[in-house]
């Protein structure tokens, strides 16, 4: 029987084929040429309707065995073949485990953040919370409630970002205890630390520095308690022996107010550059919150009184790591980052 035989060679032909095939390619050609719709044994099974319905019938049987043999040597190889490529491949693509790993330089804080973190923490220490707010701020809480007069001369154009929106980037970030003050009921106990901005630039000056501020209201809240809390302060971060003084100073949102120096670490308080002959650097602002600034956020300045203090962050990191032109802390040169590596 003619058809018989057909089927038969086809399959042995089939096997002989893939038996020599190599690739997944070879593999799918042969699928097509054997299997596939305009394949070999849809072509024989097309004089299938000559027969008598036995002979379809045992055609037909031995048809399907065929494909179904031809399908399952093609699982098997195409197993096989993706073996062989896997294994091929993880020998070409060996990989040396004792092999040193390629150099990942590692990051460290900037000196201003580490310094900023630092000088948080004392506060923190101490019971004050942190508490932050927008630098992109309104006249109103940069200069106005703090009893900044629009006359006075810190509102000049000439120190002041102003934005096209009518806001301003802040000052300084006096404006978050404005805030603070607006929202919470003393007891008041917060720093505010952050980026303020003013049209300023020399070897001292950065038109973007950073600041701490510090704010506590309460009953009873006296000037020794602020000088009690800022002695703490910088015998933590210049040690047990630095030597301090309070001036008399004038801020419009402090009354009395005053500026607080240290010894200079440099010479001991001997003279030299950095303390310009003076034996004492000044390291701070700080004052008793005005009366004024009280009655603005609706605290009652005969209930309560506070003090406040404001320091920049750049100045302390200069003098701890005896950086002489602030422009080299934004920079971003890493001659100058790699080596502040460590430090924290
Ligand atoms: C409120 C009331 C009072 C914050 C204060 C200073 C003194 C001060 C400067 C130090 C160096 C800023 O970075 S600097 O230029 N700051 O001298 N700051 S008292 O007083 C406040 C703040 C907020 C509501």
């Amino acid at each position: 029987m003619g058809l018989k035989e057909d089927l038969k060679t086809l399959k042995e032909e089939a096997k002989r084929s893939l038996e020599k095939a190599e690739t997944l390619e070879t593999l799918n050609e042969i699928r097509v040429s054997f299997l596939g719709k305009k394949g070999k044994l849809k072509n024989i099974l097309k004089s299938l309707g000559k027969l008598s319905p036995e002979e379809r019938k045992e055609i037909g049987q031995l048809a399907n065995s065929i494909k179904d043999e031809i399908e399952k040597i093609l699982r098997e190889k195409t197993e096989l073949i993706k073996k062989q490529l896997l294994e091929n491949q993880l020998k070409e693509k060996k990989i040396d485990i004792t092999l040193p790993p390629a150099w990942i330089e590692s990051g460290s804080s900037h000196p201003v953040i580490s310094t900023l973190i630092e000088i948080s923490e004392i506060f923190i220490s101490m019971g004050f919370s942190v508490a932050e707010g927008p630098e992109i701020e309104e006249e109103k809480y940069n200069f106005d409630m703090l009893n900044i007069p629009p006359d006075h001369p810190a509102r000049d154009m000439q120190d002041t970002f102003f934005l096209n929106n009518g806001k301003i980037l802040r000052t300084h970030t006096s404006p978050v205890q404005i805030r603070t003050m607006l929202k919470n009921k003393p007891p008041i106990a917060i720093i505010a630390p952050g980026r303020v901005y003013r049209k300023d630039a020399d070897p001292t000056h950065s038109p973007m520095f950073h600041q701490i501020e510090g704010l506590l209201v309460d009953r009873n809240v006296t000037f020794r308690d602020l000088k009690g809390i800022l002695k703490i302060f910088l015998e933590s971060i210049f040690g047990k022996n630095v030597k301090i003084r309070f001036r008399p100073s004038y801020f419009p949102f402090t009354e009395p107010s005053a500026e607080v120096d240290i010894g200079c670490t440099v010479c001991g308080g001997s003279g030299c550059r950095v303390c310009k002959d003076t034996g004492w650097l000044e390291i701070l602002g700080c004052g008793m919150v005005d009366i004024q600034v009280f009655k603005d956020v609706g605290i009652d300045p005969e209930e309560y009184t506070g003090f406040a203090f404001g320091l920049g962050i750049e100045r302390i990191a200069m003098l701890k790591y005896r950086i002489t032109d602030i422009r080299l802390l934004f920079t971003g040169d890493m001659r100058f980052n790699r080596q502040f590596k460590g430090i924290r």
